[in-house]
């Protein structure tokens, strides 16, 4: 069967946005008078939890005593701050995006393939990025967008690559994904998908069994190389 769409993941995977991240939930939790602020090594443990919202409360249940913890409507407060932070940031020329994906988008688009977002990131993020990166609607480079808390399961359920399947009408054998996390390898592997992942900064670690192939970065990705490629 041949090859008729790439679903690519965010954060990791398009752009190393992790740190900007971090840096847009500290400034958050400090513009809301809160004393937390996430090192490095204490982001690398809560990344094993996806979604911006899922992330602090389980920071909270892990790290501060039940008195302190935020109800879930104060959390979505918090949680939207950081979002507009995080866009402040990317705005000002905080992210670039990594190497071989403006490349590969091109070629694939000069192919005919379609081009999908299956994303645990909020809506606005992608946007945000597909700005900074493009200088156009995130829906002007992607022909479907499924991102954030458009399914209730975020990664490592497939539901969210289920959606951008469903949304281009697609079954998974004519799809691709590209990835950057295990979290990420599992959701894709679990709609069925085809995985080619690039491990990023925080995810180098992980183990990626099951990948079709890994990879430094997208510039090391040839669409010739898969055995299904038109
Ligand atoms: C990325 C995430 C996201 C971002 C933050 O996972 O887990 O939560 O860290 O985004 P993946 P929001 O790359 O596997 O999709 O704060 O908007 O949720
Ligand atoms: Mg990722």
């Amino acid at each position: 069967m041949s090859l008729a769409a790439l679903i690519f993941d965010v954060d990791g995977t398009l752009a190393e946005t992790e740190e900007v991240h971090r840096a847009a939930f500290n400034e958050a939790f400090r513009a809301h008078g809160l004393d937390w602020a996430w090192s490095v090594a204490d982001y690398r443990k809560l990344l094993r939890t996806t979604g911006g919202k899922e992330r602090i409360a389980a920071f909270q249940r892990t790290a501060l005593p039940a008195a302190h913890h935020l109800p879930p409507e104060e959390i979505a407060r918090l949680h939207a701050a950081k979002t507009r932070l995080y866009a402040a940031r990317v705005d000002a020329g905080g992210l670039a995006l990594r190497p071989g994906v403006a490349a590969l988008i091109a070629a694939a688009r000069a192919r005919g393939l379609r081009l999908a977002v299956a994303t645990t990131t909020s809506r606005p993020n992608v946007e945000s990025l597909a700005a900074a990166a493009w200088g156009r609607p995130a829906d002007a480079v992607f022909d479907v967008i499924a991102a954030g808390d458009e399914v209730a399961a975020k990664k490592p359920a497939p539901d969210i690559y289920r959606l951008a399947l469903d949304r281009l009408g697609l079954d998974a054998a004519r799809c691709l994904a590209f990835e950057d996390s295990r979290n990420g390898l599992l959701a894709a592997r679990g709609a069925g998908l085809a995985t080619i992942v690039t491990p990023s900064t925080y995810t180098a670690h992980e183990s990626f069994e099951g990948a079709e192939q890994v990879l430094p970065d997208l510039s090391a990705f040839r669409l010739d190389s898969l055995a299904s490629s038109p």
